[in-house]
């Protein structure tokens, strides 16, 4: 299997109530590696860009509103087949149809408020490991 990086965000609901720490032994117990962390607030610029590809659908100003509604963190994540394995631990959009055990079905408050964001291709991470992140920042 192919190691792989993915880019991860806990989103303003899970900082805002304090699932940080929970979420994160989510990711460590799934075999994932958190090669990279930081607590950021979103510009309103900077989600807008980072959901562009969204830009023509109804949800977009209500993402970017809720994106930048308090701190996210930031992160990188290494493992085999990392992409996927981390779209499989964090569960569907919507939590009503999120499976039992995944981060979504146990944490989030909504389809908008769902808890977590990652990368949905490993050519997609690349691109959002580097709006977040420099080399320097990227330890292994
Ligand atoms: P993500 O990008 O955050 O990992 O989530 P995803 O791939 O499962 O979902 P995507 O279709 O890429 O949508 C991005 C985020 O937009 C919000 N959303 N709201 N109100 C709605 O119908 C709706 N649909 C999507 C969610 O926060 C979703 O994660
Ligand atoms: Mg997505």
């Amino acid at each position: 299997m192919a190691t792989e990086r993915t880019l991860s965000i806990l989103k303003p609901d899970a900082t805002r109530r304090n699932l940080t720490g929970k979420i994160n032994a989510r990711i460590e117990e799934s075999g994932l590696r958190i090669v990279a962390q930081k607590r950021i607030q979103l510009t309103k610029a900077q989600a807008e860009k980072f959901y562009e590809v969204h830009a023509q659908r109804p949800f977009y100003n209500d993402l970017v509103s809720f994106m930048t509604s308090g701190p996210v963190v930031v992160q990188v994540l290494e493992g085999d087949n990392a992409v996927t394995k981390y779209r499989d631990v964090m569960g569907a959009t919507n939590p009503a149809n999120a499976a039992a055990g995944t981060i979504r079905k146990d944490f989030a408050e909504s389809i908008e408020a769902n808890s977590v964001h990652g990368s949905d291709s490993a050519e997609n991470a690349k691109i959002e490991v580097a709006y977040f992140f420099s080399g320097l920042e990227l330890v292994g």
